[in-house]
């Protein structure tokens, strides 16, 4: 087999990416360890900023999304029993975000590649990568028994932080930064009305708590919780009733509960693996880097990612290398100010219960300066609605 583009991984870089590339003319393959199914109930991503929408619009996505998509102007942040607006519509001359379910969004990716009858591979086990160092890279992977290679131009490593792209790279051409949080978001999905029209970010002193939605008719809901937890010990009673507890009397008065369609428990982590090329490897997405969800920055991220490498490829293929030989740089310095946004967020909101009370002091004076003077509460709106690219 032969391809320009292989893709290893059908995540949101990976689909999005492939479908950029058709729209360009360019070939590629798609190979994704998992089953469909699979890929479809991992339940992740609810925000996208306008950057992100205006990609998905450009790659021919977008129509389900603004019909079913959420606009959002604003969120509140709430401390204590006290609720802050943070006007994003107002604070960044009328930009916005976009509530749209990171599994509404792959579903809509896969049709568009079935409809345009573009090749995936699902249930590809053993993925290898060769010779990527050289001009002619290939792609191995075994399906139903039988090895399989494909020949390329080029590989997209877009298979997210456990994929096998990064892990090819020899230790000595990479560096890699991480931060672990010493805490984990037990989130929770519901059909149940969301309990307020905007995303509600709590500090509190039991930890910190996020109401966020998929629609008017589904919530989805998170609680900082210890590493030590296990989803088995937490009924959805039991969080319901936290989940409460870490409210204001008005949203908890408001909150409606029901069965949990998903509960589980994602640790936080913020992690940037430099640089993202290797001759002709390119990660993007999760396989790069990580933040934590607080800023719901990683979707949006993997977006702009394969928007700086369709963009390159598409120029590559027109007869320049500058977009491919200028793609790493590019991407990290838009990733490392959304790892700055996200580790902030992170540390302003949660509990850290080993930071010292001087830290903890500073802390809480800095959220109080955001929260009440506009240049904090712009700089803070202006970073979640998504920076701007450069080009
Ligand atoms: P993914 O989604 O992990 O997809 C990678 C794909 O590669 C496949 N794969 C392989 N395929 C072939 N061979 C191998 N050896 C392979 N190894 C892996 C995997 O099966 C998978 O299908 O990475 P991608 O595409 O880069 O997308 C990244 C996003 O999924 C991620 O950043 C976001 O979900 C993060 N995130 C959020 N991002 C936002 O922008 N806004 C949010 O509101 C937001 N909320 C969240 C989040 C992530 C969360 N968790 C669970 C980590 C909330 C949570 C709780
Ligand atoms: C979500 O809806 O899953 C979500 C929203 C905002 C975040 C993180 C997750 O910051």
């Amino acid at each position: 087999m032969r391809t320009q583009v292989a893709i290893v991984g059908a995540g949101p870089s990976g689909l999005i990416l492939g479908q950029l590339l058709y729209k360009a003319g360019i070939d590629a393959i798609v190979l994704e360890a998992q089953t469909p199914d699979y890929v479809l109930g991992r339940i992740r991503a609810g925000v996208l900023e306008q950057v992100a929408v205006d990609l998905l619009n450009e790659a021919g996505v977008g129509a389900r999304m603004h019909a079913e998509g959420l606009q959002h102007k604003g969120f509140d942040i709430l401390v204590g029993d006290v609720r802050h607006h943070i006007d994003l519509h107002g604070l960044t001359g009328g930009k916005q975000v976009m509530v749209y379910g990171q599994t509404e969004l792959t579903k809509d990716l896969m049709e568009a590649r079935a409809t345009a009858g573009l090749t995936t591979v699902y249930e590809a086990k053993e993925v290898s990568l060769h010779d990527f160092d050289g001009m002619r890279p290939r792609v191995s992977y075994l399906k139903d028994g039988v090895r399989f290679e494909i020949e390329c131009d080029f590989i997209a490593g877009c298979d997210g932080f456990h994929g096998v792209c990064r892990a090819s790279v020899p230790k000595n051409a990479i560096v890699n930064f991480e931060r672990v949080y010493n805490f984990g978001w037990l989130g929770l999905l519901s059909d149940t009305p969301p309990v307020s029209e905007e995303l509600i970010y709590a500090k509190h002193e039991r930890g910190f708590a996020l109401c966020s939605m998929r629609s008017h008719t589904r919530s989805r809901y998170y609680l900082q919780c210890a590493l030590t937890e296990k989803v088995e010990d937490w009924s959805d009673a039991r969080f319901w009733e936290e989940l409460r507890r870490r409210l204001d009397p008005q949203a908890a008065a408001a909150l409606v509960t029901g069965p949990s369609l998903e509960k589980s428990i994602a640790p936080l982590r913020s992690f940037v693996a430099e640089p993202m090329r290797f001759g002709r490897l390119f990660l993007a997405g999760d396989a790069a880097h990580i933040v934590p969800p607080t800023g719901a920055k990683g979707l949006n991220l993997a977006a702009s990612d394969v928007r700086y490498l369709s963009r390159a490829l598409i120029e590559f293929y027109g007869g320049s290398s500058r977009g491919i030989d200028t793609y790493s740089e590019r991407c990290l310095r838009r990733i490392w100010k959304a790892e700055r946004f996200s580790w902030w967020m992170t540390m302003l909101l949660h509990r850290f219960p080993d930071t010292n009370t001087f830290d903890q002091r500073v802390l809480e004076a800095e959220l109080d300066y955001v929260l009440h003077s506009v240049a904090g509460r712009t700089t803070l709106a202006e970073n979640y609605v998504g920076l701007s690219f450069e080009d």
